[in-house]
């Protein structure tokens, strides 16, 4: 089952559930304590309740009828870095003086994680990403995304796109938060696909494909089997003396890294497909330097 928070052309953002392009609305007002989905994902079988609140007396709607929004509400975003031997290979290449931290991270009991953000630094699909003014090489990160409860149970999976200035991350590794994290700097979405329904990781293939001025400017792919980590792996560090009250996104990593000489230009169209979950398409804005 697939859950997802869309706009009404009325204006009102409405909790639904999304089936072969089909979105069926749920009256959360039929429950005392559900307000939005994010407290769907953090009950005990988000599936059950949420076939319970579908809302049997307003008609299903086809997908192009709604705006899907990113399916955040409080939770904080994280994510993992250098899981996949691409991103160990592309950071050690970029960063000089840091290349034998992102060697010995790949292989290392403890994860590289980070804080990326929240709601107000996420974009939901069709809402623009953004470069940073001040970095002239910036790439986004296509990367499947854990849906994680506050007891630290993983709920479903959607997309994310870890936008990162690999200029400002390769001159200095201090530099990461500011590469990481800034305004519009992360994207999630379409919908959340419930972890009842277990993604099989050899067969589930992320794909990136960056369009510029109508044409394809870069295509790549990877699939969930080539990440080193497992998901209960990363989700045990990340809950370590850290509590996550109202859950928690994270994003696992990237394995599809583009050339040395691509950065993303304002105008680009970025789009991040997972088999199952669907495609997060966004635009990307550059605000011009004023230094
Ligand atoms: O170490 C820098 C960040 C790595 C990252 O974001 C990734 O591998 O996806
Ligand atoms: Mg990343």
């Amino acid at each position: 089952m697939k859950l997802a928070k869309v706009r009404l052309a009325d204006g009102s953002v409405r909790v639904a559930s999304v089936e072969d392009q089909t979105v069926k609305l749920l009256d959360l007002s039929r429950s005392a304590t559900i307000r939005c989905l994010a407290d769907i994902l953090n009950e005990a079988d988000p599936s059950a309740l949420a076939r319970s609140l579908i809302d049997e007396a307003s008609d299903p709607l086809p997908a192009g009828a709604v705006r899907f929004l990113a399916p955040i509400d409080s939770q904080e975003v994280w994510a993992a870095g250098v899981t996949y031997k691409r991103s160990q290979i592309a950071r050690m290449e970029e960063s000089e003086s840091g290349a034998s931290h992102y060697d010995k991270v790949y292989s290392a009991p403890r994860p590289e994680l980070f804080f990326k953000g929240n709601a107000r630094r996420t974009s939901g699909p069709g809402e623009p990403v953004r470069v940073r003014a001040d970095s002239r090489w910036t790439v986004p990160e296509p990367e499947c995304t854990l849906v994680v409860s506050p007891k630290g149970k993983l709920v479903g999976f959607t997309i994310g796109n870890d936008m990162s200035a690999r200029d400002i991350e390769g001159e200095n590794p201090l530099y990461l938060p500011q590469a990481k994290v800034y305004n519009q700097c992360c994207a999630l979405g379409p919908c959340v696909l419930l972890a009842d329904q277990p993604l099989d990781r050899d067969s589930t293939k992320v794909k990136l494909t960056i369009h510029r001025a109508g044409r394809e400017a870069f295509k790549g792919e990877t699939h969930l089997g080539m990440i080193v980590r497992g998901w209960d792996e990363l989700i045990g560090w990340l809950i370590r003396e850290n509590d996550i009250p109202d859950g928690a996104f994270l994003l696992t990593g990237t394995g599809v890294v583009p050339p040395d000489d691509f950065t993303l230009e304002d105008g680009d169209s970025v789009s991040i497909e997972i088999t199952g979950i669907g495609t997060l398409t966004n635009p990307v804005v550059k605000a011009k330097s004023s230094t």
